[in-house]
């Protein structure tokens, strides 16, 4: 075990909290940030704010100019070792003169794993890993859940009343929960690779999935809109209208079936339909997840009906669950958050309270699923 000093967590956590300023940009690249001090003090600070553009480490040691001879580089990721879009970050350390590297985690991608770390050593340079890792794992579940696994990390979120309601019969829903919740709800999407939905809330709501500039309440959310998450429908039976708002709407589409791909979608740009194999009447969970992964996508939000959420628990393919509560009741003709049709008490199923706030009159719930 490392013997961290309070001056490491200081300069590290400042790392972990200008890495955040990436939350909505970085996508698919993880969220980084570095750290430069000398002589007990930081002399430059850099963070990862779009993939293609500089790493953090590149970013601390441009701001540092000349002076990070002899430094010591606090990383919240392992700094890279491979030519990605830009050269090794490693290289850029090495060269600068850089005297220690304390790293928050080794990076999960196979591309570097470990070989960054090498690289440091190897040229002369201090390094000891695994200052406040977890803090620095939180910044990227989904970026280490892909590279580790090759599927996504499953964001399902939902909205209800205290009765656990999420519409009435009707299908009316509008609205459950108030103003902050809802803007919440646009920094789930915003931080997300895609959002999954149903095609029966397409249908019925005519529904867009996208992130709004002006419902963000964020400083720089002209920015953050010009990448919108890639919009995935489910669609087993080709159900989708062409008619579909979305379908026209900045950001991608892609519309999931098992059904051959209708002739409408011929005249759509930036409109993807994939054809996945049926799996219990429905589409393959599980393959539509491993398809995203491949296509970059690191967290994805699943904001749908009782049918498919109820789908998703069951598959146990859910790595968080998001309860936005209204302090009200809809009454017992209204529709439940979940299709899940138990009837023994060793049906249920747990989850762990991770954090809950209230945002205006309501709550929200974090949960992750207990683990056996
Ligand atoms: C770092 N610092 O700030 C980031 C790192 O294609 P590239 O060149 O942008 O490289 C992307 C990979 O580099 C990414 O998958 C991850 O392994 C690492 N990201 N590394 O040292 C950073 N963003
Ligand atoms: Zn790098």
């Amino acid at each position: 075990m490392a013997n961290w000093s309070a001056a490491d967590h200081q300069f590290m956590s400042r790392a972990v909290q200008i890495a955040w300023q990436g939350l909505y940009t970085t996508e698919p690249n993880p969220r980084v940030g570095c750290v430069l001090v000398k002589d007990g003090v930081a002399i430059a600070e850099g963070w990862h704010q779009i993939a293609g553009e500089g790493h953090a480490e590149v970013n601390a040691l441009r701001s540092a100019g000349d002076n990070a001879t002899g430094c010591t580089a606090y990383v919240t990721l392992e700094p890279c070792s491979h030519f990605g879009k830009t050269p090794p970050c490693a290289d850029g350390l090495i060269n600068a003169g850089v005297s220690e590297v304390i790293v928050g985690m080794v990076d999960p991608n196979p591309q570097v794993s470990g070989k960054g770390i090498s690289k440091l050593e190897q040229a002369g340079i201090q390094v000891r890993s695994g200052l406040m890792e977890s803090q620095c794992r939180e910044l990227n579940p989904g970026f280490i859940k892909r590279m580790a696994s090759g599927m996504p990390y499953v964001r399902l979120k939902m909205a209800a009343s205290l009765d656990g309601r999420t519409a009435m019969a009707s299908g009316e829903s509008q609205w459950i929960t108030g103003p902050l919740a809802r803007q919440d709800v646009q920094r789930l999407r915003a931080r997300s690779s895609a959002i999954i939905s149903g095609v029966g809330s397409i249908i019925k709501d005519d529904s867009s999935l996208t992130v709004r500039e002006s419902e963000l309440g964020l400083a720089n959310a002209e920015q953050i809109v010009s990448r919108q998450p890639l919009r995935v429908v489910l669609d087993s039976a080709g159900r989708m209208p062409g008619s579909a708002k979305m379908l026209t709407l900045p950001g991608n589409t892609l519309i999931v079936s098992c059904v051959p791909v209708p002739a409408y979608i011929d005249g759509l740009d930036r409109v993807e339909w994939l054809k996945l194999p049926a799996a219990d009447g429905g589409i393959d969970l599980s393959l539509l997840l491993q398809e995203l992964a491949k296509r970059d996508c690191n967290e994805v939000l699943v904001e749908t009906g009782a049918t498919l959420a109820g789908a998703f628990i069951d598959a146990q393919l859910v790595d968080e669950f998001v309860l936005y509560q209204a302090m009200k009741l809809l009454g017992s003709r209204a529709r439940p958050m979940f299709l899940l049709p138990f009837d023994r008490m060793s049906e249920q199923v747990g989850f762990d309270l991770r954090d809950s706030r209230m945002l205006g009159d309501d709550i929200r719930l974090t949960l992750v699923p207990k683990k056996e």
